[in-house]
């Protein structure tokens, strides 16, 4: 017999209400007692409330953005006679677990190698393989994502639809994949794999199928709905991971194709932090340890306004310092004449004025870099995360550093080899314009090849801008100013741009440093160049 259980919020710590920011279960869904069903955010801390009893979720009475609070209603659910109070769970809970270790016991004793296979991936066309979650010799239960793929319009993980250990995944990131192809290897430890054939061809696995399909399209939902919500870039297991571990995804940078967040970065983001706390000092992951800095209490020594930093200039805050510490900085100063150049922008402005377009020295900058990139090709290129190998590019998409009232974005323009300057300067009003009103996607953030922060408009001779990490070089520009030149015996009053070329000296040397300079100054002061 079953009957309708109600499950509200519990004490959480707080008599205001908080924000739900990710459901958890949808109907349908068959829940345990202490599954997570509804993630809640307070300005202090994000909680996920656990289920109080199981059953199949029947109405979800709450939706992500709602405000709610101790008592308030979650959601309805079909709830087992059997399991509906507490005290009764736990002892059926108890039997599930000398049932299940009894038939892990067995399972072990009689242990099958079975091929599993991709479920119903809900489309005929052939979906990419984006991240491998799992490697041999893994535990699997039938809750573990194996696999992340990507579709035109969603990524969903691919559970492993059998508990056992791994042999072999006969897929790897770049494959493309359908339905009913061969998954993994599998050494099964549970009942269902003890049929007298151990390979389970995908019809006789049919009824396993369903159930499989089922996850399948639950997380699908999930990643679409959370990314809806969060503009970020990243599967189920990685959420869940960042859940579990209580990590912030927007604090991370994703190593991935078109910027994903994977596994990997999450680790990468949690070993420093983990390290820092049992060390007491500061790690930076490259083997320095650094004193923490001091807690000073300012107001003693005057009146004082604590300020919070906008979300932009946290997250930039943490990349610019792990830039700075991690990447062995040079930076070489040099000059441009452009008296020609600014005479020639001038006169097209002039031109172009009536249809609305403004050229800007920007987008000569951008042109010499990519000449110059093409010269010096370890310039357009990152460092692989060991440090044992470069990457070298062969698109030249540059980045170009943005002032916004809120803190310092990188915006990409793509492909600048292939834009003329009318081009360039027309997607850097619109680039900018969008990173000023936040308007900017990940997409449009990420994938740069070389980067250029120009102070010229404001003012200053010269600085030392911070390689934008994976790059391994930065073009500080300056504020052009008049200077007298000498001349063929004279000195001449030319229009002098400043540079200032910051690069990775695990990448770069000095010399190239210098050579790159030069011929960016030299292409610069000629732009006839660029057409050569
Ligand atoms: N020397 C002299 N004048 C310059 C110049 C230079 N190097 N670069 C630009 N100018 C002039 C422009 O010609 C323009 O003048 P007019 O209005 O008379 O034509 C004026 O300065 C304003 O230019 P701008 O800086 O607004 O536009 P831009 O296309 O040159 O740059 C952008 C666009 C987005 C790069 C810029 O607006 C910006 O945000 N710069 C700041 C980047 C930054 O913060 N870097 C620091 C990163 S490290 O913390």
């Amino acid at each position: 017999m079953s009957k309708l259980q109600e499950i509200k919020v519990p004490d959480i710590g707080t008599d205001s209400k908080v924000d739900v920011i990710e459901i958890l279960v949808k109907v349908g869904d068959k829940i345990q007692i202490e599954d997570p069903i509804v993630t809640l955010e307070s300005d202090k801390a994000s909680m996920d409330v656990p289920a109080s009893h199981a059953g199949i979720v029947k109405a979800i009475k709450i939706k992500v953005g709602d405000k709610i609070g101790e008592g308030d209603l979650v959601l309805t659910l079909e709830a087992d006679a059997s399991t509906s109070d507490a005290a009764t769970a736990e002892k059926s809970e108890e039997n599930n677990k000398s049932h299940n270790s009894e038939v892990a016991q067995k399972a072990s004793d009689n242990a099958v190698s079975q091929t599993i296979y991709f479920p119903d991936l809900g489309t005929d066309s052939s979906v990419d393989v984006v991240e491998l979650l799992v490697s041999n010799g893994d535990e699997l239960t039938t809750d573990t994502a194996i696999v992340t793929l990507e579709g035109d319009k969603a990524s969903m993980d691919v559970p492993s639809s059998v508990n056992g250990k791994l042999e072999k995944l006969y897929i790897k990131v770049g494959d493309k994949v359908k339905t009913g192809d061969k998954l993994a290897q599998v050494l099964a430890s549970d009942e269902k794999a003890k049929t007298p054939s151990s390979e389970s061809a995908p019809k006789a696995a049919e009824p396993q199928a369903e159930e499989t399909k089922h996850s399948t399209r639950q997380v699908e939902e999930a990643v679409s709905e959370a990314t809806d919500n969060t503009d970020l870039y990243a599967g189920p297991a990685v959420r869940r991971l960042a859940r579990e571990l209580g990590v912030n995804l927007s604090q991370i940078s994703g190593t991935g194709r078109k910027g994903r967040i994977q596994l990997s970065d999450v680790h990468g983001y949690v070993k420093p932090i983990m390290q820092q706390a049992q060390g007491g000092q500061a790690m930076n992951g490259s083997g320095f340890s650094l004193p923490a800095a001091p807690e000073v209490d300012h107001s003693k020594y005057g009146e004082i306004e604590t300020k919070e930093l906008s979300k932009i200039q946290k997250i930039s805050g943490k990349n610019l310092q792990r830039n700075w510490i991690v990447v062995p900085h040079v930076t070489q100063f040099d000059e441009a004449d452009i008296t020609e150049l600014e005479a020639f922008r001038k006169q097209q402005n002039a031109a172009y004025k009536a249809k609305g377009v403004k050229i800007t020295p920007l987008a000569f900058i951008m042109k010499a870099a990519v000449a110059a990139l093409k010269a010096f090709p370890h310039f357009n290129a990152s460092l692989a995360p060991e440090g044992d190998k470069l990457i070298l590019k062969k698109y030249f998409h540059i980045g170009v550093a943005v002032d916004t009232p809120n803190g310092l974005v990188v915006a990409v323009i793509r492909d600048v080899d292939q834009k003329g300057i009318l081009e360039i300067s027309q997607e850097l009003a619109t680039v900018s314009e969008k990173a000023r009103t936040k308007g900017l996607s990940l997409n449009e953030m990420q994938g740069s090849s070389f980067t250029i922060s120009s102070l010229g408009g404001i003012g200053g001779t010269a600085f030392t801008p911070i390689v934008n990490m994976p790059d391994v070089a930065i073009l500080g520009v300056s504020k052009s100013q008049i200077k007298p030149v000498y001349q063929n015996e004279t000195f001449v009053p030319r229009l002098m741009l400043p540079l200032s070329l910051s690069y990775d000296h695990r990448v770069i040397d000095g010399a190239d440093g210098a050579r790159f300079s030069r011929l960016l100054s030299e292409t610069l002061s000629d732009i006839r160049q660029l057409i050569l």
